[in-house]
């Protein structure tokens, strides 16, 4: 890579901690323009910026307008590196995302789509007010590996227990759960019956990542 590739990735970087989405973009053509594939761009730029961003969010730490403004420069930069959404084999692994049927809420579901895609995964995203059906149907068709859901109003959890098992119904009883959210981090992993219950985005991300590296 050459030299004024490398410059261009710190200040991207920069941009994105910044929060600068026309910076960041104008220094992502930049290193498109240079040959500088978009998996690197993902990795060295985006991955690192989130890793410092994860590295300041500390409880003590936590910016909630700092996280909002670097996941959309982070989401601009994505939309240009991958107009058409990563495809199918091409991110480190494949999770459906959804916030359960009746919840409107999805500010925290869209920072941990953006959170996984910096961190070169390929997020399919049903959105909210989702049929606990259409996510089953989704993790089949897009070959996912995980089912994330977010649940702000605790009138989700019956929802988010019927999961598992409808999963284990159709043969996909391999296929992780993780929850987050206002409503779901109030609950066990036990009572909800899902794999693993998320403090932040970028918790659930770290045991993604672990989960991700332990697949056969
Ligand atoms: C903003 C907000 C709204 C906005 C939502 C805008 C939007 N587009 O999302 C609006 C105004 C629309 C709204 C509406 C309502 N709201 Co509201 N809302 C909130 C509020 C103030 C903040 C939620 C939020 O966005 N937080 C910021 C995000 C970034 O945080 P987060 O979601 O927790 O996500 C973080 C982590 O939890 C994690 N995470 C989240 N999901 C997931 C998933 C996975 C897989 C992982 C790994 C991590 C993860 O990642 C994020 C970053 O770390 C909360 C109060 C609260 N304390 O949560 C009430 C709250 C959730 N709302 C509440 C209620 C009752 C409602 C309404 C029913 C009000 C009404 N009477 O109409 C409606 C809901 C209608 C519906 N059917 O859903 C209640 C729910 C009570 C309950 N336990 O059931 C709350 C708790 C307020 C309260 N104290 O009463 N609301």
């Amino acid at each position: 890579m050459p030299n004024d590739a490398h410059a261009a990735l710190d200040r991207l970087m920069v941009a994105l901690l910044e929060g600068d989405p026309e910076a960041a973009l104008a220094e992502t053509s930049q290193l498109l323009a240079a040959g500088v594939s978009r998996e690197h761009i993902v990795v060295a730029g985006l991955e690192t910026a989130m890793t410092r961003l994860d590295e300041k969010c500390t409880v003590e730490g936590f910016n909630l307008l700092e996280i909002m403004l670097v996941g959309r420069a982070v989401s601009k930069v994505v939309g240009v590196l991958y107009p058409e959404g990563v495809s199918r084999g091409e991110g480190r692994a494949t999770f459906v995302i959804a916030t359960p049927e009746g919840d409107i809420h999805d500010l925290g579901k869209n920072i941990v789509k953006t959170v996984l895609i910096g961190k070169g995964f390929r997020v399919v995203d049903l959105g909210q007010d989702c049929p606990i059906p259409h996510l089953i149907e989704a993790v089949e068709r897009e070959g996912a590996v995980a089912a994330l859901v977010s649940g702000l109003i605790s009138s989700v959890v019956p929802q988010v227990r019927k999961i598992k098992p409808a999963l284990a119904a159709r043969g996909l009883g391999h296929v992780k759960v993780v929850a987050g959210g206002a409503a779901l981090k109030q609950a066990s992993a036990e009572s909800l019956d899902v794999d693993y219950v998320a403090e932040t985005a970028f918790d659930g991300a770290h045991y993604l990542e672990q989960m991700v590296q332990e697949l056969p």
